[in-house]
């Protein structure tokens, strides 16, 4: 019988690529928020995939990328780090717009890493085969990838096929997590993220930038099957409470509606969600606010 294997692997790659669909893919549940804008992410979120051989733990992490803040940075620093410590490294591209000069530049931020790199090439469901080709000569002359692997996260297309690839090239060991477990995420901290998302879906331009979702209030009724949440909407200005509130508080109340229809599916059980928006001024430049607000 073929040892057991178990080991970290790294999600890495520039804002929006698809990292968190793959990492929701691979462990077949909705761990991580998904949006269609850059910087959804912004810390690393742990999950684990277990195989008859091995222990697969994947890091999900922020997008690699240039930012003013010192949000920005602290979303790529826990990126970077996460890529120090991997078995394996698995760079993300986008087939559809593959942008070299930025990724050589990611590959160099990350530095020295022992972690055995692949690439990654997902959104194939949006190119013709052909397209793939020049893709992988330009990537194959860029670094030395151990492999190179075309996948759809949206659509599952060869996700099963990466899973396998990654084994190869993780140590034998035991496993490190108990089998039941697969995320280091709280389930606080995953409604926080459910909140959020739902407010970036609602949400243009800056504000999704500038938010960020605490939970205040967390109280399960068992006996009614319910459970009340309270969290804060947190943004920068003033303006924003304005746009995320909405004309008579519109908006704050669909994102209410479907953050607690989403929780309730989750939790199973009734919700109780109220929502509250706050001011915190610049606290995407400051960095008390920031350790407060979990970043
Ligand atoms: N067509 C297509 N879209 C995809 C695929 N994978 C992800 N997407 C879309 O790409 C967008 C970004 O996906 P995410 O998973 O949030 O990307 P990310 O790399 O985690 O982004 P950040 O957290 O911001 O760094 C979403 O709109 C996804 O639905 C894919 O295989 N095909
Ligand atoms: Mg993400």
């Amino acid at each position: 019988m073929a040892p057991f294997k178990c080991g970290f692997i790294s999600i890495l790659g520039r804002p929006n690529v698809g990292k968190s669909t793959l990492f929701n893919r691979i462990l077949g549940d909705k761990i991580a928020i998904i949006t269609d804008k850059p910087q959804t992410t912004r810390k690393r979120i742990l999950g684990i995939r277990n195989l008859e051989g091995g222990q697969l733990i994947f890091l999900d992490t922020p997008g690699i990328h240039k930012g003013r803040s010192m949000l920005n940075e602290r979303m790529v620093s826990a990126a970077i780090a996460s890529g120090r410590d991997a078995d394996v490294l698995l760079f993300l591209i986008e087939a559809s717009s593959p942008t070299i000069d930025k990724d050589r530049e990611m590959i160099e931020s990350l530095g020295e890493s022992h972690g055995t790199p692949l690439l990654v090439i997902n959104k194939i469901d949006l190119v013709r085969k052909q397209a793939l080709l020049p893709i992988i000569d330009q990537y194959q002359r860029l670094h030395p990838f151990q492999e190179i692997v075309p996948i759809s996260a949206a659509k599952g297309d060869g996700v099963e096929n990466l899973v396998h690839v990654i084994l190869k090239y993780l140590p034998e060991s035991s496993p490190y997590y108990p089998e039941e477990m697969i995320t280091d995420q709280t389930e606080r901290s995953l409604v926080s993220e459910m909140i959020r998302e739902k407010m970036i879906n609602q949400c243009y331009q800056e504000i999704p930038f500038s938010t960020a979702v605490t939970i205040e209030e967390f109280k399960e009724h068992p006996e009614r099957n319910l459970v009340v949440i309270k969290a804060t909407i947190h943004v920068e200005r003033d303006s924003q409470k304005k746009i995320v509130i909405g004309k008579e508080g519109q908006k704050l109340k669909r994102i209410g509606e479907t953050a607690r229809r989403e929780i309730e599916a989750f939790l199973e059980k009734r919700v109780f969600l109220e929502l509250w928006v706050n001011v915190e001024k610049n606290w995407t430049q400051n960095p008390r606010a920031l350790t407060e607000l979990g970043y």
